[in-house]
């Protein structure tokens, strides 16, 4: 489809997650960055695009298209192929179920939005928001670790929805220096996906804004 514009921040993990279904899919698109550092997200311009001023939002031909899962599942309908999500009813909630570990019940609360919150109204500092954010992904790791498979992708040969959604998680997991060895499963699933050169160009350095 010509006119495929993505708003993201390259660090934003819900970016990366569209990102890497955008390149898994082979659909071209132009990237904009908006500036979370800047506070672009809360700018006009940007809340036009989405009200609730986050990213990413996917622009398609002046359609505007924003939360990453269901961008996820309009561009499996556009482009059916790599599937992302199993046509099989029971796969498919199963595969929901472990792609909301980390967009539901991780993401949220670990998110800018968030930790700014925390900051402003309890006065936490640096090392009690960094302790807050790693307590969420340890949480949701442990559970997606028990679920993990012992090779190829949570999609099996191909990645799928939950491999979309770990990568990002990964990298932010990093960021904040955890340790993923306690995950083993899912350090080598997101060693397998990110040698894949669709998601290795999707990573944040390789889209973040030159200096
Ligand atoms: N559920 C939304 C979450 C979007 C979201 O939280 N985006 C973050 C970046 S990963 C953001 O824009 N944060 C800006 C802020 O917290 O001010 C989605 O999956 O698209």
């Amino acid at each position: 489809m010509s006119g495929t514009t993505l708003y993201d921040y390259f660090r934003s993990s819900a970016g990366y997650r569209v990102r890497i279904a955008l390149n898994l899919k082979g659909v071209a698109y132009e990237r904009v960055e908006v500036s979370l550092l800047k506070g672009e997200q809360r700018g006009p311009e940007h809340l036009a695009r989405n009200r609730q001023g986050l990213v990413p939002a996917l622009d398609i031909g002046g359609t505007v298209l924003t939360q990453s899962l269901a961008i996820l599942d309009w561009l499996d309908h556009a482009y059916p192929d790599p599937r992302l999500f199993p046509a099989d009813p029971l796969a498919r909630a199963r595969a929901m179920a472990q792609a909301l570990v980390i967009v539901a019940d991780i993401h949220p609360i670990d998110n800018l939005r968030v930790l700014q919150r925390l900051e402003a109204q309890f006065g936490a500092d640096a090392a009690a928001k960094a302790d807050w954010y790693r307590h969420w992904i340890e949480a949701g790791f442990d559970a997606l670790e028990a679920q993990a498979p012992a090779d190829g992708f949570f999609g099996g040969d191909t990645p799928n929805v939950v491999d979309c959604c770990l990568v990002p998680q990964c990298y932010n997991a990093r960021r904040f220096e955890l340790d993923l060895a306690r995950w083993p499963r899912l350090a080598a699933v997101d060693t397998r996906a990110t040698r894949l050169p669709a998601i290795a160009v999707a990573h944040p350095d390789a889209v973040a804004p030159q200096p």
